[in-house]
């Protein structure tokens, strides 16, 4: 029989990878989006569309801050795994909202595993969406299993928790609970207001004459950055090791922001040439002097996270994991996706007589 998944966040840009990847190795999926006053299935309607015939896609309305709903999908679907990635996943807006963040973040993979102790689902595997960002101020570069944790963010302290409540119900009542520490990730579905998509469509609409210039917060922050769609794969493989346990995901390098802007412009054919500093700092086109890059500092944070940069060894050891995209076909990826985009909206106005 196949097995059942239960993916929150499935609208997501990870909760999207993964279910086309658990389709793909034949399980049925069951997802959880929440109500919203405009379409929220972009990444997945064409999953929904089964080009099989096998329905084997199915979606369910709930929210990680409603507990009876949660139990009340659990109870229908008794998956063999869940992978519980839906989360506040802004560190920025985590300022703004630290309460619901940690309701959401923190409490939320609580009430999962809360109902799979009373709904005595002893044989569900239950992944957890952990961060990097646990690790924020760490004193240790690269970070792995062992490197304390330092979160800098609303966001990163309800992942904490979260990450502890994990390993708790693993050890309390031996469920077969997993923390996934995964390093930054990106891909062309990545949400539009994290830096590497912001920085991506801005290329894209820039070149086309769309867009003046990109205005971004803190230019030197280091971040690993790797595919959305090698991570994933690492999910489903944490599950299926033979022992719950807690794994890093990351490529094992890191870049600036900067050095994403100059690969993303040279994409385009533009060489950036920065000039200033601090605040003042400005990111020109070095061939004609147009500025294209300014500093915002309304985009920092009370707190900052400067470095991460993962070690994956224990992934690679025990698992077998691996990443295939590295750092520049991952910004090539993105920057092409978004040019082709707005290139197919530009074709789209024109074939439907909008007047530009
Ligand atoms: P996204 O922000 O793209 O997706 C988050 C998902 O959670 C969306 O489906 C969103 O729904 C849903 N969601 C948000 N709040 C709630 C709620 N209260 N109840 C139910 N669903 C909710 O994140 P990613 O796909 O990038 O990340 C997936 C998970 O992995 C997150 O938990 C994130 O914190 C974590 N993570 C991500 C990393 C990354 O680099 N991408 C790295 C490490 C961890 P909607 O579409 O309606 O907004
Ligand atoms: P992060 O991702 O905070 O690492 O969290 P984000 O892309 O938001 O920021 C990365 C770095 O870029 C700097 N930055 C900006 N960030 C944004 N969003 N917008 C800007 O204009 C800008 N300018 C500079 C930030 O200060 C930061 O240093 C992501 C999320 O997916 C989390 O859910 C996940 O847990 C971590 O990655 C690992």
């Amino acid at each position: 029989m196949a097995k059942r998944a239960l993916i929150t966040g499935v609208t997501g840009q990870d909760g999207a990878y993964l279910a086309e990847l658990l389709l793909e190795k034949g399980y049925e999926v069951h997802g959880i989006k929440r109500r919203s006053s405009s379409f929220n299935t972009g990444r997945i309607d064409h999953l929904s569309i089964d080009p099989h015939g096998t329905g084997r896609f199915h979606l369910h309305y709930g929210d990680m801050t409603d507990g009876s709903a949660l139990i009340r999908t659990l109870a229908e679907i008794r998956p063999d795994e869940i992978y519980n990635l839906a989360a506040q996943s802004h560190v920025r807006v985590s300022f703004e909202m630290p309460e619901y963040t940690a309701n959401a973040d923190a409490i939320g993979p609580l009430r999962l595993l809360e109902a799979m102790r009373l709904l005595k689902l002893d044989g569900t595997r239950f992944y957890q969406a952990s961060t990097s960002e646990l690790y924020g101020k760490a004193a240790e570069v690269p970070q792995n299993e062992a490197t304390p944790f330092h979160p800098r963010s609303p966001y990163g302290a309800a992942k904490l928790y979260a990450y502890w409540i994990t390993v708790n119900y693993r050890e309390a009542y031996g469920m077969f609970a997993s923390n996934g520490i995964l390093f930054n990730h990106e891909s062309p579905i990545r949400g539009e207001t994290f830096v590497t998509r912001k920085i991506s469509r801005a290329v894209a609409a820039i070149r086309m004459g769309l867009q003046e210039r990109l205005y971004l917060g803190n230019l030197d922050a280091l971040r690993d950055w790797g595919h959305a769609r090698d991570y994933a794969l690492g999910m489903w493989q944490i599950l299926q090791h033979d022992a719950p346990d807690d794994f890093v995901l990351a490529t094992g390098v890191s870049h600036s922001v900067r050095e994403f802007c100059e690969l993303a412009f040279a994409r385009i054919g533009i060489t950036l040439e920065w000039r200033g500093a601090g605040v003042e700092e400005t990111g020109h086109d070095a061939a004609s002097g147009r500025c294209l890059i300014q500093i915002d500092p309304v985009y920092f944070r009370p707190a900052e996270v400067d470095v991460l940069q993962g070690d994956a060894a224990k992934a690679r050891k025990l698992l077998g994991w691996r990443h295939e995209t590295g750092f520049s076909d991952l910004v090539a990826e993105m920057v092409d996706q978004d040019c082709r985009l707005l290139e197919t909206e530009r074709l789209a106005r024109r074939t439907y007589g909008v007047v530009e």
